[in-house]
């Protein structure tokens, strides 16, 4: 058993590896479309330039709802304690049906956010991804 799961475990590793590589996007981006399809953001890490809007689009492909929510340590920890089932029209609160497809813009100060979907478990699964706003 051991010796199968090595090579499976190794194979996972370097998917996982490319992946990360593919996804990072260069700093002078403004306009950034993202798909989230297997409870995962397509984009995981994202570098923009800071102090200009930046517009996403965002394609939710699964069966299921999800959420975008993007924003500093502090943001995060009021949002996974939080009960909101949907989120109103703020910008960096993104609730998205199945299916469903929405734009929304915003502008960084410099500095690094994380955009989290804080469905029960999805976090934990992997819906999370790192933005840097460079000054
Ligand atoms: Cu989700």
């Amino acid at each position: 058993m051991r010796r199968v799961l090595l090579p499976l475990l190794a194979l996972a590793l370097a998917a996982f590896a490319a992946s990360a590589c593919a996804t990072a996007q260069a700093a002078t981006t403004t306009q950034l479309a993202m798909r989230v399809h297997y409870s995962h953001f397509d984009l995981n890490r994202i570098e923009v330039p800071a102090g200009v809007p930046i517009t996403f689009t965002i394609v939710n492909d699964d069966p299921i709802d999800h959420e975008w929510l993007i924003g500093d340590a502090a943001f995060h920890n009021r949002h996974r304690t939080g009960t909101e089932p949907v989120h109103g029209d703020r910008p960096d609160e993104v609730s998205l049906a199945p299916m469903e497809t929405k734009t929304t813009t915003l502008t960084f100060a410099p500095g690094t956010y994380t955009f989290i979907c804080h469905f029960p478990a999805h976090e934990a699964y992997g819906m999370v991804g790192l933005l840097v706003a460079k000054g």
